[in-house]
């Protein structure tokens, strides 16, 4: 049987790991795309050179021509820009809206059956306007950003309890920005939630709230970190655990930015809210019960994405 075919449109900083663990994990074989000469190309011959050390077989490929990317069975979007110290995901709009253009045409005319993973910032809008110019079935069509926001979240969780990072269950649900709703109710260790860890004296509600600060804060943490760029290992093993799911028929309950059809009360729109992966891509979208305090915080990050939407429409009409 032939091994599925992996295409990762931007071969930057995230596209150049998501090949690395792509390959390590014999997920499939991978074709590299980006419009700067040589960067995919030399990308994809370096760990395919890594390969007889490491042990895996896949046939790794670096292009600037979209033919290549050719009924593939996965596409995962880092093509755009990042942060610098200072910005703002929001301040990327204009650039990386042009470049979903190109990207939803080149993946609607060569690998229209493909299950999509935008990863370009800002995440919600972008993956919005990348359906719309890819013309692709909205189930088909997704975001990574709360499989990231809720790997931070659980990183910080275990240093607190001092558990392994594998017995925290958390999510974040809403937009991938300052507004994001980290779920405390929903948020367990081993099955017991954030709240009740507290009453056993596990943690204090200030030490909690400084936690769901640094996580709505992780990205800017990095960014300013780094200085040059933003977050990647972190980011490429969340949107591979995401493809993982879909090409294995995992029925994975991962928060995804997904397009909601009236859930949570929202109409048309990406948004981060947990999500079945499987082999119908976006599956089901897992509708669960909010409290007021968090319906009014999810609200507020939907009408941040909602502006983000509006943004995009202003730029270009055959959005609108
Ligand atoms: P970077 O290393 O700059 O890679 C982006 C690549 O895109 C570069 O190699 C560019 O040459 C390429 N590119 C630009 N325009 C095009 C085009 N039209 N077609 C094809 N390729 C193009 O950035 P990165 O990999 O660090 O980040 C990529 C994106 O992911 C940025 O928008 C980040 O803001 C975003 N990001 C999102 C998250 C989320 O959680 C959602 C986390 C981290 C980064």
């Amino acid at each position: 049987m032939a091994r599925p075919r992996i295409a990762l449109i931007g071969a930057g900083q995230i596209g150049g790991t998501l090949a690395h663990l792509a390959a390590l994990k014999e997920l499939g074989d991978v074709v590299l795309f980006d419009i700067a000469e040589g960067t995919p190309e030399g990308k994809a011959l370096d760990i395919a050179e890594s390969g007889p050390s490491a042990r895996f077989d896949a046939h790794l490929k670096g292009t600037q021509d979209y033919a290549d990317i050719a009924g593939a069975d996965v596409c995962i979007v880092t093509a755009g820009v990042p942060r610098k110290p200072g910005m703002s995901r929001d301040d990327l709009l204009g650039i990386n809206l042009k470049v979903m253009k190109s990207v939803g045409e080149g993946i609607a005319a060569n690998a229209p059956d493909a299950f999509v993973i935008c990863i370009t910032n800002p995440l919600d809008a972008m993956v919005w306007a990348l359906q719309k110019f890819s013309g692709l079935p909205a189930n088909k069509v997704c975001g990574m950003a709360g499989v990231l926001d809720s790997a931070r979240f659980r990183h910080f969780l275990s240093l607190e309890f001092g558990v392994s990072m594998r017995d925290v269950s958390a999510f974040v649900l809403g937009g991938h920005g300052d507004t994001m709703v980290p779920s405390v109710r929903y948020s367990t260790v081993a099955g017991i939630p954030l709240p009740d860890l507290i009453e056993m004296g596990w943690t204090t509600q200030d030490r909690l709230d400084a936690i769901l600060q640094r996580t709505r804060d992780g990205g800017a943490e990095i960014v300013g970190l780094l200085k040059t760029g933003s977050a990647f290992y972190a980011p490429a093993t969340a949107a591979i655990e995401m493809a993982e799911a879909y090409l294995k028929d995992q029925k994975r309950v991962l928060p995804c930015a997904a397009h909601c059809a009236g859930e949570f009360g929202v109409k048309g729109m990406y948004v981060g809210v947990p999500s079945v992966i499987g082999e119908g891509g976006i599956e089901r979208i897992v509708e669960i019960r909010l409290n007021k305090e968090e319906q009014a915080m999810f609200d507020k990050s939907v009408d941040a994405v909602k502006g983000l939407v509006d943004a995009c429409k202003g730029i270009d009409g055959s959005l609108a």
